[in-house]
């Protein structure tokens, strides 16, 4: 999608700190981080949320877990733990229309969250 802030993320149009990239998937550092460790892990395939997967978007969804877990465990969360969390419409607290995972570490985090 051409107006799409995580599109033009991807696409390397607007900069971001990058964590991760491989075919499917970029990840990079929150701009407002939440936790001292904020990662966002994006399909480069534009979604809007996981609300508008379907059965085709199985295998990438389940690669995006795996890439998350990845990127926890070289970042040195695995042992004290982390979220990893997705939000979905507004009620959800979505402000990008473009799917992502927040995962989240570092610190004792809350629950539930506000
Ligand atoms: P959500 O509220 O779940 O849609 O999360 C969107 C997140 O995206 C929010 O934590 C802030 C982050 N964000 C917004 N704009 C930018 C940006 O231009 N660069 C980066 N790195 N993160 C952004």
């Amino acid at each position: 999608m051409s107006d799409c802030l995580f599109c033009k993320i991807v696409k390397g149009d607007i900069p971001s700190t990058k964590v991760y990239e491989d075919e499917w998937v970029y990840a990079f550092k929150d701009i407002q981080p939440e936790a001292p460790v904020h990662i966002l892990i994006v399909p480069k395939v534009h979604l809007d949320s996981i609300a508008k997967a379907s059965e085709k978007d199985v295998k990438l969804l389940g690669h995006i877990q795996l890439v998350a877990a990845e990127i926890a465990r070289s970042e040195g969360l695995e042992e004290a733990g982390y979220r990893l969390v997705t939000n979905i419409g507004e009620d959800g607290g979505q402000t990008v229309q473009h799917l992502h995972y927040h995962l989240l570490g570092g610190r004792t985090l809350k629950w539930p969250p506000g």
